[in-house]
Parts: C-alpha cells; sequence; structure tokens
C-alpha cells in the first residue's frame, strides 16, 4: 500500500513538472498592415550639447530650450519637417552623427576645415568668437597674458584648439572640461586663472552669475567663428532643406525675431546674411 501510494506520488510529481512547462503559446497572429495611408514622416533625430546657454541648455523641467533649438524648430516648420532634440555629450557628439544615431546636429558648432573632412555644414546662421573670463581683479588684458597661466577650456573645442596653439600642445597649465559651464565654475573656484570660450556663452554666464566676480577680455587676434548646422557627410539632401530653412527664417524675419528674444536687436548692418 505504502509502494502505491508512492507511485501514485511520483505520478503527480510528474504531471506537476510537465505543467511547469508548457509548450510556448503561440505567438498572435500579427495584425493586417493598416490601410496603406502615408505614415507619419519620421522625426530628424537632432543631437545638442544641452549646456551651453544661451544655445542650448535645460530648462528647469528638463525641456531643452535656446537660441539654437528655436532656430532648428523654425527651419524644420518651413520645410515640413518634425525635429526632435536629444541632449547629446559635447565628448562624442560627431560620432553620433557618424554613426546615424542622430540625423543631424545644432550645438554651437563652428564650421571648422578640420570637422569639414567628416561632416557636411549648413549655411553659417551665427556670428560667434572665442572671449577669455577671468577674475575681476585679474591683470590679464591680452590674450598672450595666459601664456603663464591655469587655462581653463571645454574639451574638442575651438577655445582648446586657440589654448592649445597658444600654451603649447604638452601645457599642464591647460585644464579640460566637459563642458563650459564646469570650467566657468572652477574658475569661480580659483582653480584656473583664466576661461576661454565661445563670447555667447560667456556673456551669459556673467550676466546670469553675479556672485562669479568675472571680466571678460577680447583679443583681435581671435579669429572670426561661424555656427553650422552639421549632417553626415553626403547627406545633401537633409543639406539642402536646411539651408533652404535658413534662407526662408532669415527672409521672412523670424530669424531676426529669434535672435532678438536672445541677444536684443541686431544693429542695421544686414550681417546676419551668411
Ligand atoms: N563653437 C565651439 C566649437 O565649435 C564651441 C562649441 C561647444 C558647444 N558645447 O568648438
Amino acid at each position: 500500500r505504502g509502494a502505491a501510494l508512492l507511485l501514485a506520488g511520483l505520478a503527480l510529481a510528474g504531471c506537476g513538472k510537465q505543467a511547469e512547462t508548457p509548450a510556448p503559446a503561440p505567438a498572435p497572429a500579427a495584425e493586417a498592415p493598416a490601410a496603406p495611408a502615408p505614415a507619419p514622416a519620421k522625426a530628424l533625430v537632432v543631437g545638442t550639447d544641452a549646456a551651453y546657454a544661451p544655445f542650448e541648455s535645460q530648462d528647469a523641467t528638463g525641456q531643452i530650450v535656446g537660441f539654437d533649438i528655436d532656430v532648428v524648430t523654425a527651419v524644420a516648420k518651413s520645410q515640413g519637417v518634425e525635429v526632435k532634440f536629444v541632449n547629446t555629450p559635447w565628448e562624442g557628439i560627431f560620432n553620433t552623427l557618424a554613426q546615424g544615431d542622430r540625423d543631424l546636429l545644432v550645438s554651437a558648432i563652428t564650421i571648422t576645415d578640420e570637422r569639414k573632412q567628416t561632416m557636411d555644414f549648413s549655411d553659417a546662421y551665427f556670428d560667434a568668437h572665442q572671449l577669455i573670463a577671468v577674475g575681476e581683479k585679474s591683470k590679464v588684458t591680452k590674450f598672450d597674458d595666459l601664456k603663464k597661466l591655469k587655462v581653463g577650456v571645454q574639451t574638442g573645442t575651438t577655445g582648446d584648439e586657440v589654448v592649445t596653439k597658444m600654451l603649447g600642445k604638452d601645457s599642464t597649465n591647460i585644464k579640460r572640461f566637459e563642458s563650459t559651464p564646469l570650467a566657468l565654475k572652477e574658475l569661480e573656484a580659483g582653480g584656473v586663472d583664466a576661461v576661454v570660450a565661445d563670447n555667447g556663452v560667456i556673456v551669459n554666464y556673467v550676466a546670469n552669475n553675479a556672485g562669479s566676480k568675472f571680466k571678460t577680455v577680447n583679443d583681435p587676434s581671435f579669429a572670426p567663428e561661424q555656427y553650422g548646422l552639421a549632417v553626415r557627410k553626403g547627406n545633401a539632401e537633409l543639406l539642402a532643406k536646411l539651408n533652404k530653412g535658413l534662407a526662408a527664417i532669415k527672409a521672412d524675419g523670424t530669424y531676426d525675431k529669434i535672435y532678438a528674444q536672445y541677444f536684443g536687436a541686431k544693429d542695421a548692418a544686414p550681417a546676419a546674411a551668411a
């Protein structure tokens, strides 16, 4: 009798085991394709390093805002395309474009011959130049005065380039930061004597951080720079659209409106024409 119970138990256990491994449920039949209405065009993915106010930054709610964002949004609207902005760290931003993770980049990117080797640029949409930020009591009056000082820059920027040229490639006095605000924070903390970065972002920082006690120093040796939208090398179709859009928003006053919102009214000179 004991053996019979044992057998019964084994049989049950066997059943249980079987029940534990049911055959996989058949996958639900694929939905029949929807009516052949044209699918809405996929939004262009726009990479931007949102740590560069007033060009691109995150507001209190985490939304990406700024001059660059408004310009690209207006360009896209004029061309009837959707855009989606994705916060993308500066270091590696060009790779995200090359690899196809982003369709275009807007990030206060200076058009340079070196970058043109690996990407294509739209017509210029903004004029810029380097600017020096120093403590308000600093004796620095020109770029040359930085030669023996500790200088903060954002890695891989045109600011990094000019400072590297001035101080020498192997200078241990160059402190490289992931973002320009971090470099400026370090200037505030006294860890560097100066920061060299784009004029717009330095002027904005000084204006919004009264406690920073900085002054700015310009130098005639700083070359004029121009920002462009970057697309993958050879993406002529998108490039043409962007240039058409830029021309349209410049022609209809949209660009000037956006510009005035961030930088005040432009002077009468038709300098906006790229
Ligand atoms: N315009 C400079 C450059 O292209 C600085 C860009 C930094 C953007 N976060 O190198």
